[in-house]
């Protein structure tokens, strides 16, 4: 089957990219030289699109390429190009409020479905570094700082009510993208659907029992209403640590297709649920046991500390700037106002706060029951082992899920995390 495209698409191959970025004067004085000097390899390993990169005597850029199908699957799951469109506009939008956090963007052509843009180099994906049991000394400073800059100047606490309402109009149709995190975070994970995977049979029996859990999917769908409705600031969409590229200097989040108006907690909740993947995987990459006891503490102490610089970095923008219709700072000049506006504030980061532990519950169930995996546990051979660290991880992702609104404190993770590991 070859899937029908727009008038004026081809997918690129290496061979065939050079003459194309050729055609683009800014490209090709950045790259230097012409084609026949440039190496172009396709090094994409994420579930939907084509990643080049093209090394120039000059320099060096990465393009990616949406393809008309989900690659993880195939060409029968076909998906539309205009996720370059959202993902092109959301790296604009997070680069102005960002700009150290985002690779910078060169060309966009929306015909092709293509950006060429920065190549971070020698960044590598965090995720992979998590599995090898590097430190990046910046990394929560760096997330803390994307988080609080990105998700408070698209809400409603910095904007004018009219103007977050043509962005959200603008995002709004990046549908077929939600609707995949719709049906595979808060739906497939919770029935029998074609596509879901675990490892089995060792994980059978949980499979199941989830799938018959009554609380946990009522919590699933109401997240979910969450997710479809509560447009609270332009969120990346799918911030897992396979979204973060790092070294021990930089941080740099890519790949925002997911994009549009959408819960905070769902940002914030993928990169805590994906460090908690990370955090129980370990025992499956140490050569002994407890070789990684102190990543594994590093890696709670990055939870803290990216909510915790978060949360100072957002209440810092929001006492500094209130300028948004959201909450309008000129009706709290009474005496005793001072206060109720404080405790107001303290009521809003603790909901953020049960929302991005709730959610990243979710995204924490959905790499293990449903059909995307996470390198983290699938690169650990042994079946035995990756299914109890799944186990443990389980534990706490459920319990994240039902009782996160009740968590006072992030502080509290740590301890919840360790005793699932160990129990
Ligand atoms: C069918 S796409 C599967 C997953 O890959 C992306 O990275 C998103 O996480 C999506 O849910
Ligand atoms: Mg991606």
């Amino acid at each position: 089957m070859t899937l029908e495209t727009p008038p004026g698409y081809e997918a690129f191959t290496p061979d065939t990219l050079g003459s194309y970025l050729a055609a683009i004067p800014t490209v090709a004085e950045r790259l230097g030289g012409g084609p026949p000097l440039w190496q172009v390899s396709e090094v994409g390993d994420g579930n939907l699109n084509l990643v080049f990169i093209v090394d120039g005597p000059a320099g060096s850029v990465v393009v990616k390429q949406a393809l008309p199908y989900v690659r993880l699957v195939g060409e029968s799951w076909p998906l539309p190009l205009e996720r370059a469109f959202f993902e092109h506009a959301a790296l604009v939008e997070h680069g102005r409020h960002a700009p150290e956090r985002l690779p910078k963007v060169y060309h966009f052509d929306q015909t092709k479905a293509l950006i060429v843009m920065e190549h971070l180099s020698p960044h590598i994906i965090l995720r992979k570094g998590l599995i090898a049991g590097t430190v990046y000394p910046h990394l929560a400073e760096h997330v803390a700082q994307l988080l609080a800059e990105t998700l408070f100047k698209t809400s409603d606490l910095h904007l004018a009510a009219a103007e977050k309402k043509q962005r959200m109009k603008f995002f709004c149709d990046n549908t077929e993208l939600c609707r995949i995190t719709e049906e595979l975070i808060f739906t497939d994970p919770y029935r029998e659907a074609e596509l879901n995977r675990h490892t089995s049979p060792q994980l059978d029996a949980l499979a199941l029992q989830f799938r018959e859990d009554t609380p946990l999917k009522c919590a699933a769908q109401e997240l979910k209403l969450r997710f479809l409705g509560d447009a609270q600031a332009l969120i990346h969409g799918d911030l897992h640590t396979g979204s973060l590229m790092v070294t021990a200097n930089d941080t740099r989040a890519i790949d925002p297709e997911f994009a549009f108006y959408g819960p905070m907690g769902f940002d914030i909740g993928a990169v805590l649920g994906n460090l908690l993947l990370a955090y129980f995987s370990q025992d499956g990459h140490e050569a002994r046991a407890g070789e990684r006891d102190g990543y594994r503490q590093w890696i709670l102490e990055q939870i803290e500390a990216i909510w915790e610089g978060f949360e100072a970095r957002f209440r810092g923008l929001w006492n500094e700037a209130p300028r948004g219709d959201g909450v309008v700072a000129g009706l709290f000049t009474a005496p005793t106002d001072g206060p109720a506006l404080a405790a107001f504030k303290d009521r809003y980061m603790h909901r953020l706060l049960g929302d991005s532990l709730r959610f990243g519950g979710m995204k924490m169930i959905r790499r293990i029951f449903g059909l995307a995996h996470v390198e983290d546990l699938e690169s650990i051979a042994d079946p035995e082992l990756r299914a109890a660290c799944e186990k443990r991880a389980l534990g706490l992702a459920r319990e994240l899920v039902l009782f996160g609104a009740q968590v006072t404190s992030v502080r509290d993770v740590a301890p919840a995390a360790r005793f699932h590991r160990l129990r």
